[in-house]
């Protein structure tokens, strides 16, 4: 049986690596790599050919550091607000043709397989010294559904599981069938975080994500451990700030998605008064300005400023 996933799906991902790896040319390949120094492009050559960063929702954690990094470092670049959907393609796209390209970037994600790309220091420390994800809660929910509880609080795992759960996924495979074959691969980590727990008789119970690779991965697959536990899980897809107030006025049950301290502050300071933060599910996570190595700069104040 599978579970429900209400929202919208995409399956733009796929279309990026085919586009990525479809053309062999001379450009140092077209994943962004470099061969020689001819392949480097210079500071003058990005300050003249680039005009944006290329951003995601505008409701992500990172857009805010990229909005505050704009003032902080006196960016003379527009920040486009699109979808991590189009961030990636637009990635593809501009690598394809060697041209220019810095993008609101994060870890785990699989653009870093993909492509030959950097994070660009940052002096200022705008983008923080790196989140861990976290597992939310509503309240209540450790009185009302203590296995569920028990089970969500238990889950942890590494950027590495999650990184091959997103690869598998963006290879075209089902998110569902990604998160079974991990859980197949993984049946001894799963087992830790079900110990002790009994099963219950289809339960439902509401998980909220927003429709980025890293939330696609861990929430697949914490339902699919639900499920084999006897819960009925649905998924509930939708923008970041609807995730937060969701778990906050009790119309969802749980998340895996909550990345802090640092990227998503706002809606902590803002919700953390009406839901449980579990703690940690996945340490390590980062996010930061990305660029293809070709640019041939390393840090954020090399980008161009306004005058
Ligand atoms: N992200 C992925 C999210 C959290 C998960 C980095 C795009 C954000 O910026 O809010």
């Amino acid at each position: 049986m599978n579970w429900k996933h209400i929202g919208t799906t995409s399956g733009l991902a796929l279309v990026v690596t085919l586009a990525a790896c479809g053309n062999g040319d001379d450009n140092g390949g077209s994943t962004g790599s470099v061969e020689d120094e001819a392949d480097m492009m210079s500071q003058e050559d990005i300050a003249e050919n680039l005009s944006v960063i290329t951003g995601i929702e505008p409701g992500a954690g990172v857009m805010d550091a990229t909005r505050e990094a704009i003032d902080v470092y006196n960016i003379d670049l527009e920040l486009d607000e699109l979808s991590s959907a189009f961030m990636t393609q637009e990635l593809a796209t501009r690598i394809e043709n060697h041209e220019p390209v810095v993008v609101t970037g994060w870890s785990p994600h699989w653009k870093f397989e993909s492509f030959d790309l950097k994070y660009l220091d940052d002096p200022e420390n705008v983008y923080g010294d790196g989140d861990n994800i976290h597992t939310i809660a509503r309240l209540g929910l450790e009185d009302d559904m203590p296995e569920a509880y028990q089970i969500m609080d238990n889950f942890f795992w590494t950027p590495e599981d999650m990184e091959t759960v997103m690869l598998d996924i963006e290879e075209g495979t089902d998110e569902q069938e990604a998160a079974r074959n991990w859980i197949n691969d993984n049946q001894d980590t799963v087992d830790e975080w079900t110990a002790g727990v009994e099963e219950v008789d289809g339960q439902q119970i509401d998980l909220a994500l927003v429709n980025w690779d890293t939330e696609v991965a861990s929430t697949n697959v914490i339902a699919a451990v639900l499920e084999d536990m006897g819960f009925e899980p649905e998924l509930f897809e939708v923008e970041a700030p609807y995730m937060w107030q969701s778990l906050a006025d009790g119309s969802t049950d749980a998340s895996v998605a909550a990345w802090l301290p640092l990227t998503h502050v706002n809606f902590m300071d803002q919700f953390e008064d009406d839901l449980e933060d579990l703690g940690p599910n996945l340490e390590g996570a980062v996010i930061g300005l990305v660029v293809p190595e070709y640019m041939d700069i390393d840090s954020i104040d090399q980008l161009p400023t306004a005058e």
